[in-house]
């Protein structure tokens, strides 16, 4: 089964959107695993966009997630990582597909309102980044069955 970090940034959290988020994650099916409330360190927003180190824009995706809480969250499904990237949309929300939570509710790709993890592999990581293991809630659902085909 494969998971996904989920962030509600803090521009999603400020326009109170953490519903309509999780919304349309248990509406699409996926399974919720782990949520935290959180303030993010300048620390573990550099470590989680190191990848992003020494480009234009990195200095201010730092200040912007470290800025104000963000909604961390877990979530698990078969395909779970491809499925969540296309709930979410796009980087630029101008390139968003319609219906997709960046081309509902942004308009620029510094204030995109979400993050999710882009492969199976970084999925693990940042959830380990993020999350201790007695954070994550191994459970069932009665309509599981009825959603995932395995
Ligand atoms: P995503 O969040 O879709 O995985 P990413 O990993 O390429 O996108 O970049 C991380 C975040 O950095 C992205 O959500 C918004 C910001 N960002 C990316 N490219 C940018 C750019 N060209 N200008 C400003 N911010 C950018
Ligand atoms: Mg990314």
């Amino acid at each position: 089964m494969e998971r996904s970090l989920v962030l509600v940034k803090p521009d999603g959290v400020q326009r109170a959107l953490i519903g309509e988020v999780i919304s349309r994650l248990e509406r699409r099916g996926l399974r919720l695993v782990a949520a935290k409330f959180m303030q993010v360190s300048t620390e573990l927003a550099e470590t989680h966009y190191a990848v992003h180190k020494g480009k234009p824009f990195y200095e201010g995706l730092i200040s912007y997630i470290s800025s104000a809480p963000v909604m961390a969250m877990v979530w698990e499904g078969p395909n779970a990582v491809a499925a969540i990237r296309q709930t979410m949309g796009s980087t630029r929300p101008t390139e968003a597909a319609p219906g997709s939570l960046r081309h509902d509710f942004a308009l620029e790709v510094g204030r995109n309102l979400t993050h999710a993890s882009d492969s199976v592999e970084n999925g693990a990581n940042e959830v380990a980044l993020w999350f201790k293991p007695e954070e994550l809630v191994d459970w069932n659902r009665e309509v599981d069955r009825w959603t995932f085909e395995k």
